[in-house]
């Protein structure tokens, strides 16, 4: 069985918490999810942030299984150095909201697909929050893990020159894909 403990940072191959549950202070991305079964499609968050260069930890934290450490992790991101909460959940998916509820940072909230509705309940779940708490849904699995990424990355070029440079350069690259696209 996949260990869930440890801590990973800048897209190691497994997501884990660290047995002190301290996560590195310079990481300025938390990538949070529910569970190891959430890794495959966040590894896509974290991989796009590894090319960004922008230093995250990825760790499953629960909102329901490790509700303290749900708490612990999110009221004390900010004192850390964090800037921006990627928080990833499936079904019943509480994990960003939560996390949202103990820090003022931005939370940003990734649906996972489930495997009853499709992860319709999921993004339901993530994005229905009540007014006063904000978290940011994007789409429901890989495509929202890779534009959470990229969301963080927005919003930590606010103060960083270098990476709004990165970022039009991300998507220049992009649009000469789609140009030299040749249809056979
Ligand atoms: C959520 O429940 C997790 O985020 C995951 O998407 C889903 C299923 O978790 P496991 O039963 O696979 O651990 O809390």
């Amino acid at each position: 069985m996949a260990k869930k403990k440890g801590s990973s940072n800048s897209g190691s191959k497994s997501a884990q918490n660290s047995k002190s549950e301290i996560p590195n202070p310079k990481s300025l991305v938390g990538i949070i999810m529910g569970s190891q079964s959430d890794w495959d499609t966040m590894r896509n968050a974290s991989e796009t942030l590894t090319q960004f260069g922008v230093a995250h930890e990825c760790r499953v934290i629960s909102a329901h299984r490790s509700p303290s450490l749900a708490s612990e992790f999110a009221s004390t991101a900010e004192s850390r150095g964090f800037e921006v909460i990627i928080g990833a959940a499936g079904g019943a998916a509480h994990l960003a909201g939560v996390l949202a509820a103990h820090t003022t940072l931005p939370v940003l909230g990734v649906p996972m697909r489930s495997e009853a509705l499709n992860g319709l309940d999921s993004l339901l779940a993530t994005v229905q929050m009540p007014g006063g708490i904000p978290v940011a849904t994007l789409a429901i699995g890989k495509p929202g893990a890779v534009n959470a990424a990229l969301f963080a990355v927005s919003i930590l070029a606010n103060s960083r020159p270098e990476l709004r440079e990165k970022l039009h350069r991300f998507r220049a690259v992009q649009e000469e894909k789609i140009r030299a696209t040749v249809l056979v």
